[in-house]
């Protein structure tokens, strides 16, 4: 079994993208399975093959311990790590060459606290690796793009797994998609975009963090791809087999 973590802000896109990988590898004949660990989440694209909802219940917990929504979010949260040989039982009966892992909304409550991680540690598989979703949207300056990157990285320290960076919903920035991913190969490119968006003290700053990020090499490889169109899925499947498969195809 392979597991694929997709990790990203709320709404960048992890849960319709765990669909697509889905529906992208079993048409390509992988045995694949889907784990739901967003407690939170009321409606998802996709049918899961085991959910975290059924052994926690936000709304059982706001009454219980007369928690509002988001103290039930972070308790729910928290109560993911003491479900792992739960989902661990689950996940080896279905024994699936894939299985993908649709995380959290709430980024923080997941990667900075110590459930997420403690997961995704000691989960056991043959093979672990995680996506982090640069949301499109947000990333269309180079100030929001260095400020995504600073997460992504501080995510990375924080999962400890090789990741692969992945820029959702090219579909609505088709006229931003070029800059972006010159600004991930070119330092120069960044800093020229850096200072035309700001300057002082902020400038100072930005480019300080950027020539550090740049050191340990920062949303390297970032693979532009739509949920809506099915652009760019390719290209993730290639990275991700690259990683998973030792750059076999997938396997079925
Ligand atoms: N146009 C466009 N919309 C997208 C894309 N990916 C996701 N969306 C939309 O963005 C919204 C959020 O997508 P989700 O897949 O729920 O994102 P998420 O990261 O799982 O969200 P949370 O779990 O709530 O944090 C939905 O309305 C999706 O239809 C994309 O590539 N293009
Ligand atoms: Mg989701």
């Amino acid at each position: 079994m392979k597991v694929i973590f997709v990790a990203g802000t709320a709404g960048s896109g992890k849960s319709l993208l765990s669909s697509k990988i889905y529906e992208h590898y079993t048409r390509n004949g992988a045995f694949t399975a889907i784990l739901n660990l967003d407690p939170g989440v009321i409606s998802l694209p996709y049918t899961p093959d085991i959910d975290i909802r059924d052994s926690v219940d936000i709304v059982s917990l706001m009454r219980q311990y007369d928690l509002g929504p988001n103290g039930a979010l972070m308790m729910a949260s928290d109560l993911i790590a003491s479900k792992i040989d739960e989902i661990q039982h689950q996940a080896d009966d279905i024994n699936p060459d894939y299985l993908i892992v649709d995380t959290p909304g709430q980024i923080e409550l997941f990667a900075y606290r110590t459930s997420g991680p403690y997961f995704v540690n000691n989960f056991s598989a043959d093979q672990k690796t995680a996506l982090f979703l640069y949301d499109g949207v947000l990333v269309t300056t180079a100030i929001n793009f260095i400020s995504m990157a600073l997460l992504a990285t501080s995510i990375r320290l924080r999962i400890g797994l090789p990741a692969i960076n992945v820029l959702t919903k090219t579909d609505l920035i088709a006229d931003k998609i070029s800059d972006i991913l010159r600004w991930t190969t070119s330092i120069k490119a960044l800093e020229s975009a850096v200072s035309a968006e700001s300057d002082g003290e902020s400038y100072v700053l930005l480019t300080n963090i950027l020539r550090t990020l740049n050191l340990g090499g920062f949303a390297q490889g970032l693979i532009p791809i739509s949920n809506v169109t099915g652009d760019g899925m390719v290209n993730l499947e290639a990275a991700l087999s690259r990683i998973l498969n030792q750059g076999e195809e997938i396997e079925d």
